[in-house]
């Protein structure tokens, strides 16, 4: 019997080793840093700006929300524009981003992490361009909000937060797009680009943008926006001059 145990006994050693191994390996990998790695920050000599404005021509696209609980906190029926417009075509909270730029400027010095914010059952930011790293996830309601954000179908991140002024960091660990729903509140959507490098921007109320001290040379801007979905446009940077685009969102 002794004889016919030890087999057993190896493999049962053989398994407890790989195991024991493989956590280790997967925990190397977890401990990787949590900023983005590949982008190399540095003086820029002869840098350039990328300037430009986003519009939206034609008729504002609409959805009616519908809320059915917390009306005193959510409000009443409404339409609700897809797309923030201003009164020049301009369009608010356009995400626009460089992406596999090697090297150049230093990311701004990191103060607080940003803040996704619910209020009245409305994300703020609707749009958030941010490196990987931390978020804070707000509930400024007196209701409870369960926040669920997502890389595609896989959850990043699934809070309940019942709460007012209620305050939960999470860690983005990688680059991509993030989108976040309410499990509580079918109508609440906002969405996070993750970004490798610090040329980006969100078009302010006249939609315009400035993304500063770009080294020289070629590049993919990407324009991005929860309606008309992520668009790609090649952008020319020369050393000392703004390059100025004009943009149109299209569906
Ligand atoms: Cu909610």
């Amino acid at each position: 019997m002794k004889n016919r145990s030890r087999p057993r006994l190896a493999l049962h050693r053989f398994i407890v080793t790989s195991v024991a191994l493989s956590v280790a390996l997967l925990a190397a990998f977890i401990a990787v840093p949590t900023h983005a790695q590949g982008y190399v920050e540095g003086a820029v000599a002869g840098g350039g700006a990328i300037t430009g404005k986003v519009s939206f021509p034609g008729t504002v696209p609409t959805r009616k929300i519908i809320p059915t609980k917390d009306t005193e906190v959510c409000g009443g029926p409404r339409d609700e524009p897809l797309v923030q417009v201003g009164p020049d075509k301009g369009a608010q909270n356009v995400a626009v981003y460089l992406t596999q730029v090697a090297k150049g400027k230093p990311w701004p010095a990191e103060t607080k992490p940003p803040v996704l914010d619910q209020v009245k059952c409305v994300f703020q930011p609707s749009v958030l361009v941010m490196r990987t790293g931390s978020l804070d996830i707000l509930n400024s309601d007196p209701v409870l909000h369960n926040t669920h954000g997502y890389y595609g179908k896989r959850t990043a991140f699934n809070l309940a937060l019942p709460n007012k002024d209620q305050r939960i960091a999470v860690d983005l660990k990688r680059a991509g797009e993030v989108r976040v729903d309410c499990d509580a509140h079918g109508w609440m959507e906002s969405w996070i680009y993750v970004v490798e490098n610090p040329y980006y921007a969100t078009t302010g109320a006249d939609g315009k943008f400035n993304i500063a001290d770009v080294p020289p040379g070629n590049y993919t801007l990407i324009v991005a926006h929860p309606f008309t979905g992520v668009k790609q446009q090649p952008v020319t940077v020369v050393a000392g001059k703004p390059t100025d685009l004009a943009i149109e969102l299209k569906k």
